[in-house]
């Protein structure tokens, strides 16, 4: 019988989503129970201040598996990685990251027998050609050295889950809009730099085209999927680090719109850079019917309700 995880190391933790992802774990497991870690310190003021912290870079199999020892670590959230923009620019460095850091976080949890690994995995999996609404199962050839690592961890997760036993596990995130951190050099970060222009009453110039359609899902939702994901019982689960999760899908133009019923007077100008390539080639939305029935995943935040929490939290935030 599996126990509860209850030691849990967070890798990545200052970053969009664990900085969020850190907090909600702590609260659901006990603050000493959740060891955050990053390359950097947290910022001045960060709520990841108010608990256990270690630089690591998770490059370093001796230093990952030090810190994993000395905190009697039972289970890793895996969050460190370069994202596809910022992959882009250095295609060596974001495999050296993505596929080390993961490697290494498998082969400690194998060496030290620990209950959970989780590691997110991204729409950017799939490339040029995939239908609008993404299957679970299907062909995976993404064009960006971000997507290609991505697919690369779903397989070595089935790897050491058949070889070893790991119980890995993971979600296919689409773009994660959110206001505590901003987002860490994507090809979604769009979606999250024009809240912060509208709020702050400023024009948005966009880096994708205004038909540019992509499933989106908001910060709630991404942790419940995590919290939920990694409670799930291993019988009921037919997949392991690839679970289509979905919540919304919407193109820019529509977003602007939906944000002008607060801001009527915003300005949106789209200038298409060389992200419009990569966001061509990923799905409009997915299907998530799987992760449905394996572990009851249901999304609580459409677009309107999104778009009105997102405006909130930001008004609080910078005005
Ligand atoms: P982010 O870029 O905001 O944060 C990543 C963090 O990893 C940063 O704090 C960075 O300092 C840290 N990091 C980078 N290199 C490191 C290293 N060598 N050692 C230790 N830490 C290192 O990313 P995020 O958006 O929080 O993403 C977390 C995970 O979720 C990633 O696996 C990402 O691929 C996945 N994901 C994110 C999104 C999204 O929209 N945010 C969507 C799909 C999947
Ligand atoms: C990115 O755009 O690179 C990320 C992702 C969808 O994985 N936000």
């Amino acid at each position: 019988m599996k126990k509860e995880p209850k030691r849990i190391l967070v890798t990545g933790a200052c970053g969009q989503i664990g900085s969020e992802l850190t907090i909600a774990l702590r609260k659901k497991y006990g603050t000493d129970n959740v060891v955050a870690s990053d390359l950097y310190e947290p910022q001045k003021g960060s709520p990841i201040e108010n608990g256990l912290f270690e630089k690591l870079d998770v490059t370093n199999f001796e230093n990952f598996e030090q810190i994993v020892k000395r905190h009697n670590i039972d289970t890793i959230v895996h969050l460190a990685a370069l994202l596809s923009v910022v992959g882009e620019n250095n295609p060596t460095k974001c495999w050296n990251v993505n596929i080390g850091g993961t490697l290494n976080a498998f082969n400690i949890g194998v060496k030290h027998n620990l209950l959970q690994i989780f590691v997110p995995s991204s729409i950017a999996v799939w490339g040029p050609g995939i239908p609008k609404i993404a299957p679970q199962d299907g062909i995976l050839k993404p064009r960006t050295m971000y997507g290609v690592t991505k697919v690369t961890i779903e397989l070595l997760g089935d790897y050491y889950f058949n070889k070893f036993g790991l119980d890995c596990r993971g979600i296919r995130y689409p773009g994660i809009i959110s206001s505590e951190t901003p987002p860490g050099g994507g090809t979604t970060d769009y979606a999250v730099e024009i809240f912060y222009k509208a709020v702050k009453g400023e024009k948005f110039i966009c880096f994708v085209n205004e038909d540019t359609r992509l499933p989106m899902m908001y910060m709630p939702d991404c942790i419940k999927a995590a919290l939920d994901l990694m409670d799930a019982p291993i019988d009921k689960l037919t997949h392991h680090c690839d679970y289509n999760v979905g919540a919304m899908s919407f193109d820019v133009k529509s977003l602007a719109n939906e944000i002008r019923k607060y801001y009527p007077n915003f300005e949106i100008e789209y200038r298409p850079d060389h992200r419009q390539q990569i966001a061509d080639s990923w799905p409009d939305d997915v299907d998530d019917s799987i992760a449905r029935q394996d572990w009851g995943w249901q999304p609580d935040y459409d677009m309107p309700k999104m778009v009105i929490d997102m405006i909130e939290k930001l008004r609080n935030k910078l005005i």
